[in-house]
């Protein structure tokens, strides 16, 4: 898909709350990553803003939306995929402006899932069934009958991050929606654009107001005040650790539910039955896709030691080959980290891992006038060393090698982290034991990122609590509520 660049500047964009679009009392600037220009000046929502917000998700709940049965729910969003079918290349060129990405990999990738998440929980939003449950009698006096129904949580916060919004936010949505919830969503300061447009063609599907309301604002602003806001039931939050612990403590406060997905430090393994031009290839998409800003990155790269010289070697040949530059130029392959602060914290694990005597085999330096940064493959990586541990959310990876696969699954699991892995490997045994071995939310064998709206997604040990997605997501989204009758 060739798209163009209207990168027209200076809009104000507003708030959509209780189906109206209105303006904020302040403003902030979004930014152009790959340019470093002011691209919006963005409404900054309130605590006042989100209280409304969340007051008019407490309205439709118990009102239009409560009465409002799931196969109409599956009609509604059904016709919001539609719609995004129909503005695809102005939301994954908004996807491209706001983040700094190549404006090829939204239109692959985050477009087309969003409008798969919200076909696939469509078809869940009828079928959301209880059981009926054989039981021993009240008492030994009386037989009984009981069932179980699953009801919706109710208002649902919806924190979103700024790598993927569009296809974050279609996550939270698209379960919280099918299973009757009503949302409040806070995307994130760097890249609001894309929700917002989202709210648009929520609008346009004819949601009733108040079911879905779109606050942007800063983190420790409308972030936090949605959080710490007595009348919504559950916050579901993609970010980092540091601030998903803090909605888990302040969560506690209300006994709000939490579903947090908080990054990774995910494995790349290549066996020593590996196709390794097949793997090469993989792990460079797993390293380098998004500009290394992916949750499930396989930035740590464990390579059986027959093969470590020829991936290392392919690694770096594909770190040099990638063109960066403009998101919406033919020839750019990766973009522009989304801010300065985001490419500082990346520079400053660049500069780490060569203090901590890792082999620098590419990149190592940023580029041009916007937040870019060469992509970056450290060899002889020490898997206690800080750019082996934590997430750097930027092209960089850790080339690390070992001699046994029990080797091998001993440094997979040993970081904080339990997102994600993917195994290269053709010996069909070793592809089990490794996936049983291994702890982390998803596993792929021999493909990085084989996501799906009807797989469950969510990690392990660090990476978070809960999971989305699937009929996974539809339980996170439901209470489940017991009904006996004594006969
Ligand atoms: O995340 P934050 P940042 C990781 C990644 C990245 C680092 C920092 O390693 O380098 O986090 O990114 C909102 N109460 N991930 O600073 O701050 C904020 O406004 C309520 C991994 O951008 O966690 C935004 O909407 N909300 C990750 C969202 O939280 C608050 C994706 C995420 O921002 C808040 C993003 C508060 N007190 C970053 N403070 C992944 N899992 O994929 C901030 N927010």
């Amino acid at each position: 898909m060739t798209l163009t660049a209207d990168t027209r500047t200076g809009f104000t964009t507003r708030l959509f709350i209780d189906g109206a679009w209105t303006d904020a009392a302040a403003t902030f600037e979004d930014l152009n990553p790959a340019t470093g220009e002011v691209l919006a000046r963005v409404a900054d929502a309130s605590a006042e803003d989100v209280d409304r917000a969340v007051r008019a998700a407490r309205a439709a709940l118990e009102g239009v939306w409560g009465e409002t049965p799931g196969v109409a729910r599956g009609h509604l969003l059904n016709k919001l995929a539609d719609l995004v079918e129909r503005d695809a290349q102005e939301l994954a060129r908004l996807e491209a402006l706001d983040i700094g990405k190549p404006a090829g990999q939204p239109a692959m990738l985050d477009v087309p899932n969003t409008i798969a998440t919200f076909r696939h929980f469509a078809g869940w939003a009828d079928k959301i069934q209880g059981a009926t449950i054989p039981t021993a009698g009240y008492l030994g006096m009386a037989k009984t009958h009981s069932y179980t129904v699953r009801e919706p949580v109710g208002v649902i916060g919806a924190i979103i991050p700024w790598n993927t919004p569009l296809m974050i936010a279609a996550w939270k949505l698209g379960p919280a929606l099918a299973a009757g919830n009503t949302v409040v969503v806070k995307p994130a300061e760097d890249a609001p654009l894309s929700i917002l447009h989202l709210g648009k063609l929520v609008e346009e599907a004819g949601f009733p107001a108040g079911v879905v309301n779109i606050v942007p604002g800063l983190g420790g602003g409308a972030g936090a005040a949605l959080v710490a806001h007595p009348d919504v039931d559950k916050i579901s939050f993609t970010g980092s650790p540091e601030v998903g612990r803090l909605i888990q403590k302040a969560a506690a406060d209300t006994f709000k539910r939490v579903t947090l997905e908080l990054g990774g430090k995910s494995p790349q393994i290549v066996a020593e039955d590996a196709d390794v031009e097949a793997a090469i290839n993989g792990i460079a998409m797993g390293l380098f896709f998004n500009q290394g800003e992916v949750c499930a990155a396989g930035t740590r790269v464990l390579v059986h030691r027959s093969h470590y010289d020829t991936v290392v070697e392919a690694l770096a040949q594909a770190a040099d080959a990638q063109v960066l530059g403009d998101p919406f130029a033919e020839s750019t392959t990766m973009g522009a980290l989304v801010n300065a602060d985001q490419r500082r914290r990346v520079l400053d694990y660049i500069e780490a891992g060569k203090a901590s005597g890792a082999k620098l085999v590419a990149g190592g330096e940023h580029d041009g006038p916007g937040f870019f940064v060469r992509p970056t493959i450290f060899a002889d990586v020490d898997n206690s060393s800080k750019i082996a541990q934590e997430e750097i959310f930027g092209p960089v990876g850790a080339v690390i090698p070992f001699d046994t696969l029990d080797e091998a699954i001993a440094i997979a699991n040993d970081t904080p982290y339990g997102l994600a892995a993917t195994i290269w490997t053709r010996d069909v045994s070793n592809a089990h034991t490794l996936a049983a071995k291994i702890r982390a939310g998803a596993v792929w064998v021999n493909g990085w990122a084989a996501i799906d709206p009807a797989l469950p997604w969510g990690g392990m040990k660090s990476s978070g609590i809960g999971r989305e997605l699937g009929w996974s997501g539809i339980l996170a989204n439901t209470e489940e509520k017991v009904v006996t009758i004594v006969l």
